[in-house]
Protein backbone atom coordinates (compact mmCIF):
# COMPACT_ATOMS: atom_id res chain seq x y z
CA UNK A 1 0.00 0.00 0.00
CA UNK A 2 2.29 2.47 1.11
CA UNK A 3 5.04 2.23 -2.11
CA UNK A 4 1.87 3.33 -4.16
CA UNK A 5 0.76 6.84 -2.11
CA UNK A 6 2.52 9.63 -3.06
CA UNK A 7 1.50 12.90 -2.15
CA UNK A 8 2.14 15.74 -4.91
CA UNK A 9 2.86 19.58 -3.97
CA UNK A 10 3.45 22.50 -6.28
CA UNK A 11 4.74 25.20 -4.61
CA UNK A 12 4.21 28.82 -6.71
CA UNK A 13 7.08 31.17 -6.50
CA UNK A 14 6.21 34.25 -8.03
CA UNK A 15 9.71 35.07 -9.37
CA UNK A 16 11.02 38.30 -11.64
CA UNK A 17 11.60 36.93 -15.58
CA UNK A 18 15.08 35.63 -15.25
CA UNK A 19 16.74 38.28 -17.20
CA UNK A 20 16.06 41.12 -14.22
CA UNK A 21 16.78 38.15 -11.69
CA UNK A 22 18.08 38.70 -8.31
CA UNK A 23 15.00 41.17 -7.65
CA UNK A 24 13.90 41.91 -4.21
CA UNK A 25 10.55 41.85 -5.19
CA UNK A 26 10.28 38.45 -5.04
CA UNK A 27 7.92 37.52 -2.19
CA UNK A 28 4.94 34.99 -2.61
CA UNK A 29 4.70 31.66 -2.14
CA UNK A 30 1.74 29.45 -2.21
CA UNK A 31 2.25 25.89 -1.64
CA UNK A 32 -0.87 23.62 -2.64
CA UNK A 33 -0.50 19.99 -1.68
CA UNK A 34 -3.00 16.98 -2.61
CA UNK A 35 -2.77 13.56 -1.94
CA UNK A 36 -3.17 11.12 -4.66
CA UNK A 37 -3.60 7.82 -4.55
CA UNK A 38 -1.45 5.22 -7.19
CA UNK A 39 -0.24 5.32 -10.76
CA UNK A 40 -0.60 9.00 -11.24
CA UNK A 41 1.60 10.45 -13.77
CA UNK A 42 4.76 12.37 -12.48
CA UNK A 43 4.60 15.71 -13.81
CA UNK A 44 8.59 16.47 -12.69
CA UNK A 45 11.30 18.99 -12.60
CA UNK A 46 10.09 22.76 -13.13
CA UNK A 47 6.73 23.82 -14.40
CA UNK A 48 6.75 27.81 -15.66
CA UNK A 49 3.65 29.03 -15.79
CA UNK A 50 2.22 32.63 -16.65
CA UNK A 51 -0.51 33.43 -14.26
CA UNK A 52 -2.67 36.88 -15.20
CA UNK A 53 -2.21 38.61 -10.71
CA UNK A 54 1.69 38.03 -11.31
CA UNK A 55 2.34 39.21 -14.69
CA UNK A 56 0.80 42.37 -14.32
CA UNK A 57 3.88 42.98 -11.38
CA UNK A 58 6.20 41.41 -14.45
CA UNK A 59 6.80 38.62 -12.99
CA UNK A 60 6.91 34.96 -13.84
CA UNK A 61 5.30 32.10 -11.82
CA UNK A 62 7.34 29.04 -11.34
CA UNK A 63 5.32 26.16 -10.30
CA UNK A 64 7.88 23.74 -8.02
CA UNK A 65 6.55 20.01 -8.25
CA UNK A 66 7.44 17.55 -5.11
CA UNK A 67 6.38 14.09 -4.11
CA UNK A 68 6.31 12.17 -0.48
CA UNK A 69 6.97 9.10 -1.19
CA UNK A 70 8.11 6.59 0.72
CA UNK A 71 9.33 3.37 -0.01
CA UNK A 72 7.86 0.31 1.84
CA UNK A 73 9.08 -1.06 4.51
CA UNK A 74 10.13 -4.50 4.33
CA UNK A 75 12.15 -6.76 6.98
CA UNK A 76 15.86 -7.57 6.44
CA UNK A 77 15.63 -11.31 6.82
CA UNK A 78 18.60 -13.58 5.93
CA UNK A 79 17.92 -13.39 2.17
CA UNK A 80 18.06 -9.42 2.61
CA UNK A 81 21.36 -9.88 4.22
CA UNK A 82 22.65 -12.27 1.32
CA UNK A 83 21.64 -9.71 -1.47
CA UNK A 84 23.01 -6.43 0.29
CA UNK A 85 26.35 -5.39 -2.35
CA UNK A 86 29.40 -4.44 -0.37
CA UNK A 87 32.56 -4.20 -2.16
CA UNK A 88 35.01 -7.86 -2.64
CA UNK A 89 36.22 -9.06 0.74
CA UNK A 90 33.75 -7.15 2.90
CA UNK A 91 31.28 -8.67 4.89
CA UNK A 92 27.99 -6.91 7.11
CA UNK A 93 26.20 -9.26 9.79
CA UNK A 94 24.00 -8.09 12.87
CA UNK A 95 25.83 -7.32 15.32
CA UNK A 96 22.23 -6.62 17.48
CA UNK A 97 19.06 -6.99 16.64
CA UNK A 98 15.68 -5.94 18.49
CA UNK A 99 17.34 -2.75 19.98
CA UNK A 100 14.17 -0.26 18.69
CA UNK A 101 15.09 2.71 17.37
CA UNK A 102 18.99 2.95 17.54
CA UNK A 103 20.25 6.49 16.94
CA UNK A 104 24.05 7.58 17.46
CA UNK A 105 26.67 5.34 19.19
CA UNK A 106 30.19 5.90 21.14
CA UNK A 107 32.43 3.79 22.85
CA UNK A 108 34.66 3.80 25.80
CA UNK A 109 38.20 2.22 26.34
CA UNK A 110 36.77 -0.96 27.59
CA UNK A 111 35.12 -2.10 24.41
CA UNK A 112 31.77 -0.79 25.86
CA UNK A 113 29.24 0.53 23.31
CA UNK A 114 26.72 2.89 24.47
CA UNK A 115 23.62 3.32 21.93
CA UNK A 116 21.52 6.44 22.01
CA UNK A 117 17.84 5.51 21.58
CA UNK A 118 14.29 7.49 20.24
CA UNK A 119 12.61 6.29 23.36
CA UNK A 120 14.83 8.36 25.48
CA UNK A 121 17.65 6.03 26.72
CA UNK A 122 21.07 4.90 27.10
CA UNK A 123 21.99 1.19 25.94
CA UNK A 124 25.17 -0.25 26.83
CA UNK A 125 26.63 -3.34 24.27
CA UNK A 126 29.07 -5.74 24.97
CA UNK A 127 30.78 -8.16 23.11
CA UNK A 128 32.59 -9.90 25.77
CA UNK A 129 33.49 -12.88 23.68
CA UNK A 130 34.66 -10.49 21.04
CA UNK A 131 33.13 -12.90 18.24
CA UNK A 132 31.78 -10.14 16.27
CA UNK A 133 27.84 -10.42 17.95
CA UNK A 134 26.49 -8.36 20.82
CA UNK A 135 26.34 -10.65 24.05
CA UNK A 136 25.06 -8.46 26.45
CA UNK A 137 22.78 -5.36 27.22
CA UNK A 138 21.64 -2.95 29.84
CA UNK A 139 20.14 0.46 30.16
CA UNK A 140 22.49 2.86 31.61
CA UNK A 141 20.76 6.17 31.44
CA UNK A 142 16.85 7.67 30.76
CA UNK A 143 17.00 11.13 29.54
CA UNK A 144 14.29 12.48 27.31
CA UNK A 145 15.47 13.87 23.86
CA UNK A 146 18.67 11.65 24.39
CA UNK A 147 20.33 12.69 21.05
CA UNK A 148 24.17 12.71 19.72
CA UNK A 149 27.00 11.15 22.22
CA UNK A 150 30.63 11.21 22.38
CA UNK A 151 33.06 9.69 24.87
CA UNK A 152 36.86 11.15 25.14
CA UNK A 153 39.03 9.19 27.92
CA UNK A 154 36.44 8.56 30.78
CA UNK A 155 34.15 11.10 30.00
CA UNK A 156 30.75 11.18 28.10
CA UNK A 157 29.53 14.17 26.03
CA UNK A 158 25.65 14.01 25.52
CA UNK A 159 23.18 16.40 23.78
CA UNK A 160 19.28 16.84 23.86
CA UNK A 161 17.03 19.17 22.23
CA UNK A 162 18.07 21.98 24.55
CA UNK A 163 20.70 20.93 26.92
CA UNK A 164 24.67 19.71 26.72
CA UNK A 165 25.87 17.56 29.55
CA UNK A 166 28.77 15.48 30.60
CA UNK A 167 29.39 12.65 32.60
CA UNK A 168 32.09 9.66 33.64
CA UNK A 169 32.41 6.06 33.14
CA UNK A 170 33.28 4.36 35.39
CA UNK A 171 35.28 0.74 35.53
CA UNK A 172 32.13 -1.35 35.34
CA UNK A 173 30.81 1.10 32.32
CA UNK A 174 28.32 2.66 35.36
CA UNK A 175 27.52 6.37 34.47
CA UNK A 176 28.03 9.17 37.20
CA UNK A 177 25.62 11.67 37.74
CA UNK A 178 24.85 14.17 34.72
CA UNK A 179 26.55 17.31 34.53
CA UNK A 180 24.72 20.07 32.91
CA UNK A 181 27.00 22.25 30.79
CA UNK A 182 24.57 24.27 28.53
CA UNK A 183 20.66 24.46 29.76
CA UNK A 184 19.72 27.05 26.63
CA UNK A 185 19.62 25.26 22.70
CA UNK A 186 17.55 26.68 20.93
CA UNK A 187 14.25 25.16 19.96
CA UNK A 188 14.26 22.12 17.91
CA UNK A 189 11.73 22.13 15.44
CA UNK A 190 11.98 20.54 12.60
CA UNK A 191 15.55 19.67 13.52
CA UNK A 192 15.73 18.85 17.12
CA UNK A 193 18.57 15.90 16.19
CA UNK A 194 21.70 17.41 17.94
CA UNK A 195 24.57 15.74 17.66
CA UNK A 196 28.03 16.29 19.56
CA UNK A 197 31.84 15.60 19.15
CA UNK A 198 35.34 16.08 20.49
CA UNK A 199 37.32 18.50 17.71
CA UNK A 200 41.08 18.08 17.89
CA UNK A 201 41.71 21.19 19.92
CA UNK A 202 40.03 20.12 22.89
CA UNK A 203 36.77 21.48 22.28
CA UNK A 204 33.38 20.58 21.86
CA UNK A 205 31.45 21.11 18.59
CA UNK A 206 27.58 20.39 18.99
CA UNK A 207 25.39 20.74 15.79
CA UNK A 208 22.10 22.74 15.56
CA UNK A 209 20.22 22.55 13.18
CA UNK A 210 17.60 24.75 11.70
CA UNK A 211 14.12 25.02 13.27
CA UNK A 212 12.33 25.14 9.73
CA UNK A 213 12.79 23.87 6.30
CA UNK A 214 13.56 27.34 4.90
CA UNK A 215 13.04 30.45 6.80
CA UNK A 216 14.17 33.65 8.83
CA UNK A 217 15.76 32.16 11.89
CA UNK A 218 14.88 34.25 14.78
CA UNK A 219 17.31 32.46 16.91
CA UNK A 220 20.82 33.24 16.24
CA UNK A 221 22.43 29.86 17.43
CA UNK A 222 20.01 27.93 14.56
CA UNK A 223 21.29 26.48 12.13
CA UNK A 224 24.66 26.59 13.40
CA UNK A 225 27.61 24.38 14.50
CA UNK A 226 28.57 25.61 17.96
CA UNK A 227 32.09 25.73 19.60
CA UNK A 228 31.62 24.68 23.49
CA UNK A 229 34.24 24.66 25.73
CA UNK A 230 34.11 21.02 27.72
CA UNK A 231 34.83 22.55 31.18
CA UNK A 232 33.15 26.08 31.48
CA UNK A 233 30.01 25.35 28.57
CA UNK A 234 31.02 28.56 27.63
CA UNK A 235 29.94 29.11 23.92
CA UNK A 236 30.33 30.63 20.34
CA UNK A 237 29.18 30.04 16.94
CA UNK A 238 32.02 28.32 14.76
CA UNK A 239 30.36 28.18 12.01
CA UNK A 240 26.30 29.21 10.47
CA UNK A 241 24.19 29.39 7.69
CA UNK A 242 24.19 25.36 7.66
CA UNK A 243 20.46 23.98 7.72
CA UNK A 244 20.96 20.56 9.48
CA UNK A 245 24.67 19.24 9.70
CA UNK A 246 23.90 15.90 11.85
CA UNK A 247 27.45 14.18 10.79
CA UNK A 248 30.66 15.61 10.80
CA UNK A 249 34.26 14.53 11.42
CA UNK A 250 37.46 15.53 11.43
CA UNK A 251 40.21 14.41 8.69
CA UNK A 252 43.30 12.25 9.51
CA UNK A 253 46.04 14.45 9.06
CA UNK A 254 44.45 17.47 8.24
CA UNK A 255 42.02 18.30 10.92
CA UNK A 256 39.89 20.00 8.46
CA UNK A 257 36.44 19.27 10.02
CA UNK A 258 33.55 18.13 7.22
CA UNK A 259 30.46 17.82 7.73
CA UNK A 260 27.10 16.76 5.93
CA UNK A 261 24.20 19.59 5.45
CA UNK A 262 20.54 18.21 4.51
CA UNK A 263 19.25 20.37 1.43
CA UNK A 264 15.82 22.14 1.58
CA UNK A 265 12.58 20.24 1.45
CA UNK A 266 9.87 21.22 -1.51
CA UNK A 267 12.34 22.50 -4.03
CA UNK A 268 11.34 19.49 -6.23
CA UNK A 269 13.05 15.93 -6.82
CA UNK A 270 16.97 16.88 -7.81
CA UNK A 271 16.76 19.85 -5.58
CA UNK A 272 17.96 20.78 -3.42
CA UNK A 273 21.19 18.28 -3.65
CA UNK A 274 23.24 17.46 -0.10
CA UNK A 275 26.55 19.06 0.75
CA UNK A 276 29.49 18.12 1.79
CA UNK A 277 31.14 20.86 3.41
CA UNK A 278 34.36 21.99 4.55
CA UNK A 279 33.51 23.66 8.09
CA UNK A 280 35.66 26.72 8.90
CA UNK A 281 35.44 29.08 11.63
CA UNK A 282 33.56 32.15 11.41
CA UNK A 283 31.94 31.05 7.43
CA UNK A 284 28.51 31.18 6.55
CA UNK A 285 27.13 28.40 4.37
CA UNK A 286 24.00 30.02 2.79
CA UNK A 287 21.15 28.90 4.15
CA UNK A 288 18.56 29.36 3.64
CA UNK A 289 19.16 31.93 0.93
CA UNK A 290 21.95 30.54 -0.86
CA UNK A 291 21.88 26.71 -1.01
CA UNK A 292 24.23 24.06 -3.15
CA UNK A 293 26.33 25.27 -5.72
CA UNK A 294 25.50 29.05 -5.44
CA UNK A 295 21.73 28.83 -6.31
CA UNK A 296 19.57 30.78 -5.24
CA UNK A 297 16.52 30.34 -3.12
CA UNK A 298 13.62 32.45 -4.01
CA UNK A 299 11.41 32.14 -1.59
CA UNK A 300 13.94 33.49 1.23
CA UNK A 301 15.44 36.95 0.67
CA UNK A 302 18.41 38.14 2.51
CA UNK A 303 18.08 41.01 4.49
CA UNK A 304 19.02 44.29 3.52
CA UNK A 305 20.62 42.79 -0.29
CA UNK A 306 20.22 41.05 -2.89
CA UNK A 307 21.04 37.37 -3.25
CA UNK A 308 24.13 37.96 -5.50
CA UNK A 309 25.28 40.30 -2.90
CA UNK A 310 25.05 37.52 0.03
CA UNK A 311 26.31 34.97 -2.33
CA UNK A 312 29.71 36.55 -2.24
CA UNK A 313 29.25 36.01 1.75
CA UNK A 314 29.32 32.47 1.68
CA UNK A 315 31.49 29.07 1.35
CA UNK A 316 29.99 26.55 -1.25
CA UNK A 317 30.26 23.10 -0.82
CA UNK A 318 33.13 20.75 -1.93
CA UNK A 319 31.01 18.01 -3.23
CA UNK A 320 27.22 17.68 -3.90
CA UNK A 321 24.96 14.39 -3.40
CA UNK A 322 21.46 13.32 -4.98
CA UNK A 323 18.62 15.42 -3.59
CA UNK A 324 16.67 14.01 -0.69
CA UNK A 325 18.83 11.07 0.39
CA UNK A 326 19.48 12.65 4.11
CA UNK A 327 22.63 12.40 5.11
CA UNK A 328 22.93 11.14 8.82
CA UNK A 329 26.23 10.38 10.71
CA UNK A 330 29.49 10.99 9.22
CA UNK A 331 32.97 9.37 10.20
CA UNK A 332 36.75 9.09 9.35
CA UNK A 333 37.95 6.05 8.81
CA UNK A 334 40.96 5.72 10.93
CA UNK A 335 41.58 1.55 11.70
CA UNK A 336 43.49 -1.00 10.38
CA UNK A 337 41.37 -3.46 9.31
CA UNK A 338 40.01 -2.04 6.07
CA UNK A 339 42.46 -2.49 3.14
CA UNK A 340 44.97 0.86 2.12
CA UNK A 341 42.18 2.10 -0.25
CA UNK A 342 39.89 3.00 2.92
CA UNK A 343 41.83 4.29 5.19
CA UNK A 344 40.92 7.82 5.51
CA UNK A 345 38.01 7.65 4.04
CA UNK A 346 35.00 9.23 5.67
CA UNK A 347 31.67 6.90 5.11
CA UNK A 348 28.45 8.54 5.15
CA UNK A 349 24.88 6.99 6.27
CA UNK A 350 22.17 8.07 3.81
CA UNK A 351 18.86 7.51 5.38
CA UNK A 352 17.17 7.55 2.79
CA UNK A 353 14.65 10.63 1.29
CA UNK A 354 10.97 10.84 1.76
CA UNK A 355 10.31 14.03 -0.66
CA UNK A 356 11.64 12.17 -4.24
CA UNK A 357 10.26 10.02 -6.33
CA UNK A 358 11.88 7.91 -6.93
CA UNK A 359 13.25 7.56 -3.72
CA UNK A 360 17.33 8.35 -2.83
CA UNK A 361 19.78 7.07 -0.45
CA UNK A 362 18.91 4.40 1.83
CA UNK A 363 22.79 3.41 2.32
CA UNK A 364 26.44 3.62 3.15
CA UNK A 365 28.60 5.96 1.18
CA UNK A 366 32.35 6.32 1.12
CA UNK A 367 33.99 9.59 -0.06
CA UNK A 368 36.98 9.45 -0.86
CA UNK A 369 39.84 12.58 -0.41
CA UNK A 370 42.86 13.09 -2.70
CA UNK A 371 45.53 15.63 -1.01
CA UNK A 372 42.22 17.57 -0.72
CA UNK A 373 42.16 18.84 -3.91
CA UNK A 374 39.88 15.73 -6.00
CA UNK A 375 36.75 14.78 -3.97
CA UNK A 376 34.76 11.74 -4.61
CA UNK A 377 32.08 9.64 -3.43
CA UNK A 378 30.93 6.15 -4.50
CA UNK A 379 28.21 3.33 -2.62
CA UNK A 380 29.80 1.20 0.31
CA UNK A 381 27.00 -0.89 1.50
CA UNK A 382 23.84 -0.85 -0.76
CA UNK A 383 20.82 -2.99 -1.42
CA UNK A 384 18.94 -1.58 1.06
CA UNK A 385 16.27 0.33 -1.43
CA UNK A 386 14.80 -2.54 -3.64
CA UNK A 387 15.89 -1.66 -7.35
CA UNK A 388 12.58 -0.91 -8.35
CA UNK A 389 12.35 1.68 -5.74
CA UNK A 390 9.37 -0.01 -3.85
CA UNK A 391 10.80 -1.34 -1.09
CA UNK A 392 12.91 -0.46 2.01
CA UNK A 393 15.23 -2.61 4.14
CA UNK A 394 16.52 -0.22 6.56
CA UNK A 395 17.18 3.58 7.63
CA UNK A 396 20.29 4.02 8.44
CA UNK A 397 21.82 6.19 11.14
CA UNK A 398 24.89 5.95 13.51
CA UNK A 399 28.07 4.73 12.46
CA UNK A 400 31.03 3.74 15.26
CA UNK A 401 34.56 2.53 14.17
CA UNK A 402 35.56 -0.41 16.95
CA UNK A 403 39.00 -1.38 18.10
CA UNK A 404 39.20 -3.79 15.83
CA UNK A 405 38.47 -1.49 12.75
CA UNK A 406 35.03 -2.63 11.58
CA UNK A 407 32.21 -0.24 11.88
CA UNK A 408 28.75 -0.43 13.35
CA UNK A 409 25.74 0.84 11.40
CA UNK A 410 22.65 1.49 13.39
CA UNK A 411 18.95 1.36 11.60
CA UNK A 412 16.18 2.52 13.39
CA UNK A 413 13.58 1.01 11.74
CA UNK A 414 14.07 -2.13 12.12
CA UNK A 415 16.33 -1.59 15.69
CA UNK A 416 19.38 -3.28 14.19
CA UNK A 417 22.99 -2.18 14.74
CA UNK A 418 24.89 -4.21 11.53
CA UNK A 419 28.58 -4.95 12.28
CA UNK A 420 30.77 -4.32 8.61
CA UNK A 421 34.23 -5.75 8.75
CA UNK A 422 36.67 -6.91 5.83
CA UNK A 423 37.16 -10.69 5.68
CA UNK A 424 39.56 -10.81 2.41
CA UNK A 425 43.07 -10.40 1.32
CA UNK A 426 43.04 -8.05 -1.37
CA UNK A 427 42.92 -4.25 -1.99
CA UNK A 428 38.93 -3.84 -1.29
CA UNK A 429 38.48 -2.37 -4.39
CA UNK A 430 35.09 -3.57 -6.06
CA1 LIG B 1 29.78 -11.93 21.37
CA1 LIG C 1 25.02 25.46 1.79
Amino acid sequence: MAQDRATLARTFIEIPPRAARPDRRVRNINVKKKLLMKNWIIAGGLLFALCSNAQQKGMIQEEIVGHIYKPKKERPDRKFMESLKLPEGFEIDKFAENLGKPRMMAKDSRGNIYVTRRVGDIIRLTDSDNNGTADGRDTVLKKEGIHGIDIVGDTMYLVTVNEVFKTTIDQKGTLGSLEQLIDDLPDGGQHANRTLKMGPDGMLYVSIGSTCNACDETGEESATMLKVNPKTGDHSIFAKGLRNTIGFDWQPGTDILYGMDHGIDWLGDDEQQEELNKLTEGNDYGWPYIYADGKFNQADEPKNMGWEEYAKKTTEPVLLFTAHSAPLDMIFYRGKMFPEAYRNKALVTFRGSWNRRPPSGYKLISIGFEDGSSIASEDFVSGFLSDDGKSQYGRLVGLLELGDGSVLMSDDENGIVYRISYQGTGTGKK
